[in-house]
């Protein structure tokens, strides 16, 4: 493995000594959000991480090698640099074999952190099935990504802008847990509420760390995703941004925008539509998910 990864040596560290480590992801960083926003909120996340009793570890590619925890000089770079590949599973070995650097999406942070044995992972909002999907098939790949490898994905849901109902079918599907944390409605990114029940609820750090304690040793392989939902305080006005995601689809269409590209267009478009709310929502929900995901790991590598 070390032919293609380089450890961070505190992550190593805490790794060897089966103490909670928390994955980051770096799309997040290079394509969801603008700078100096997306190096605040990176650094912010790892300090919650920490004080929650885990050690954070980024996972990005820079030159060709899988990087497992990354200095304040490589998060400066992924928040800065222009020309960071957006990598899911699909990307990642053009990425490495050619020497380029890329930016880990759900789907990739998982394979890279699995690789390492990195069992929690906090982001944003989790890909899922485009509206409009029944036309142009664009499903993410975090969604089969979540049905394979062994990582418990903490989110605020999934990103609004996607078809909640279908990605929730999807998973269902696929096999994949979709807990509420903390109530009973799974939660739509920037608001409380998605108007769908998830499947499954559980109210503290140490319920979800047995839920997948059960399901890692049954075999059944695969992740997890834990709606955890934006606090009250910094959730957008249900008006408010559904009107913005319409707009920005709108413009998304008008662009010809598709494939990849097509997410971080209608995050930055939202954010102009809202002027700077959904960053300011977004920037809050993924710290909360920081802190959550690490107090999950303690209670998981607590009694492990
Ligand atoms: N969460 C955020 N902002 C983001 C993402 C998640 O708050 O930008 C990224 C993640 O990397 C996720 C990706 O995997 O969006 C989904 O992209 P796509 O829809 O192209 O699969
Ligand atoms: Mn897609």
């Amino acid at each position: 493995m070390n032919k293609y990864i380089d450890v961070l040596p505190e992550v190593k560290a805490a790794l060897d000594s089966n103490a909670p480590v928390v994955a980051l992801e770096s799309t997040i960083i290079s394509h969801g959000m603008p700078y100096p926003q997306n190096l605040e909120c990176a650094k912010d996340c790892e300090m919650i991480i920490r004080e929650n009793g885990a050690t954070p570890a980024t996972v990005a590619v820079i030159n060709g090698r899988i990087k497992i925890g990354l200095s304040d000089e490589q998060l400066e770079y992924f928040a800065t640099s222009n020309d960071i590949i957006k990598c899911s599973r699909r990307d990642l070995p053009y990425v490495i074999s050619t020497g380029k650097s890329g930016a880990a999406t759900v789907s990739a942070t998982m394979i890279m952190a699995s690789l390492v044995g990195i069992r929690f992972f906090a982001t944003g909002g989790v890909g899922g099935v485009h509206r409009g999907a029944e036309d142009s098939m664009d499903i993410s790949a975090d969604l089969t990504e979540l049905s394979i490898t062994d990582v418990c994905v903490i989110s605020a849901g999934v990103k609004s802008i996607l078809d909640i109902g279908r990605t929730l079918e999807y998973l269902e599907t696929l096999g994949v847990p979709v807990v509420a944390y903390g109530q009973d409605q799974f939660p739509a990114f920037y608001t409380r509420d998605s108007g769908f029940n998830a499947a499954l609820r559980l109210d503290s750090p140490n319920e979800v760390a047995e839920m997948m304690r059960a399901k890692w040793e049954l075999g059944l392989s695969g992740g997890a995703i834990i709606g955890n939902p934006i606090p009250e305080e910094y959730a957008m006005q249900k008006d408010e941004i559904d009107s913005a995601i319409s707009t920005a689809l709108l413009n998304a269409s008008m662009s010809g925008i598709n494939g990849k590209e097509i997410t971080p267009f209608l995050l930055s478009s939202i954010k102009e539509i809202t002027k700077g709310h959904s960053l300011t929502a977004n920037i809050h929900l993924v710290q909360n998910n920081a802190r959550l995901a690490a107090q999950i790991a303690a209670a998981y590598f607590a009694d492990n």
